[in-house]
């Protein structure tokens, strides 16, 4: 008899969901006038026509026990660690989104208390109220138990190196609870060419509004206020790791002018130091292996990006991937066990 080989556990770190309150605020939104290049996709998904191909990404959005479940057991998934679905309460005004975070957290704790095994959560909190945002933190992680936060990028076109914000650094860094930066549309006046073509998201637009907003951070000196603070980027470090030597270079010359502050750090220190990437809805095994030669095997997480892409093919890159199986069991389960304090197996 041959003994049975334990599966692999499978941790998917990037994982979408919504809930009605959450919808149906934002339909409002899709429906009232706003500049912002948010509104494309708000209106696809949460205005959506009955005949429009994207209508069924709202259901999935909202389903956690049914489909969901099914989806990640047919796919060999362990676990999704589950994140209140872009632009999260972002787009609100600070009261709805401080409301509509902790509606959303009381939820999501719910689930994971639910299925421990299944589930695991990144709490939302409003940026736009950076006061209470820290409130609801310190919540969501001592009373909830959550794993972390989730933040889509720019609140109100403003980022996360404004010394406004620095209260919720100071409280990420202190709860040692790591802040996954998700993209939004790019803010506002940096949008323009990124509304033709379909841009606006996840194709171009937002690899680029959130690696700008990872480079504001570094280059500004935030790391040496907050140097334990953990920031996770998706969508493979939204190719930050490839710009590490030009941005070394480049951001000494800006200090040596004055252009930027003198940092204690170079950006590819505080890149390998405050972040670790995610492989969501980026596939490419050259990406890959390029990422964990840059960042170190220790850096980079998996994700899928459901239900905006599909598990199967999630769950073969990474079985496939050419690396060793020690790497694979870091990749698939182990940094994320330690990156969001989720039970080891
Ligand atoms: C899409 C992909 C949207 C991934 C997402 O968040 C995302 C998309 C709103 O393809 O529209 O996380
Ligand atoms: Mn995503």
């Amino acid at each position: 008899m041959t003994p049975a080989t334990k599966p692999i556990r499978r941790i998917a770190t990037e994982e979408a969901f919504s809930i009605p309150e959450v919808a149906a605020a934002l339909r409002d939104v899709a429906r009232s006038p706003s500049v912002s290049q948010d509104l494309i996709l708000v209106q696809r998904i949460y205005d959506a026509k009955v005949d429009d191909v994207q209508a069924r990404l709202l259901p999935r959005l909202l389903d956690l026990e049914k489909e969901r479940m099914r989806d990640m057991d047919e796919n060999g998934v362990a676990m999704h660690l589950l994140s209140l679905t872009a632009p999260g309460v972002q787009m609100f005004d600070a009261d709805t989104a401080t409301e509509l975070a902790a509606i959303a957290n009381d939820k999501l704790g719910a689930v994971v208390k639910k299925h421990p095994k299944r589930f695991a959560g990144l709490a939302s909190f409003a940026p736009q109220s950076p006061k209470r945002a820290v409130k609801e933190m310190e919540r969501a992680i001592t009373k909830l138990k959550l794993n972390g936060f989730i933040v889509n990028s720019h609140t109100n076109n403003e980022y996360f190196d404004y010394p406004k914000f620095f209260p919720i650094l100071e409280a990420a860094e202190a709860l040692d609870a790591c802040i996954y930066i998700h993209p939004r549309a790019a803010s506002d006046l940096m949008a323009a060419p990124f509304r033709d073509y379909g841009l606006d998201s996840a194709q171009w637009g937002y690899g680029i509004e959130v690696s700008t907003h990872a480079v504001r951070m570094m280059v500004s000196g935030v790391f040496d206020r907050f140097p334990k603070l953990k920031i996770c980027i998706g969508h493979m470090g939204e190719a930050v790791q490839f710009w590490l030597w030009r941005l070394d270079y480049m951001n000494k010359n800006a200090q040596n002018r004055g252009s930027a502050p003198k940092t204690k750090l170079t950006p590819s220190e505080y890149f390998k130091r405050n972040f670790v990437i995610t492989t969501s809805g980026q596939e490419s095994h050259l990406a890959l292996d390029f990422s964990i030669k840059a960042l170190g095997i220790d850096n980079v997480l998996w994700a899928i990006d459901y239900p905006y892409q599909p598990s199967g093919p999630a769950v073969a890159f990474m079985d496939s991937a050419p690396v060793s199986a020690t790497e694979r069991e870091k990749l698939y389960h182990g940094n994320a066990e330690r990156i969001f304090h989720i039970e080891p197996a």
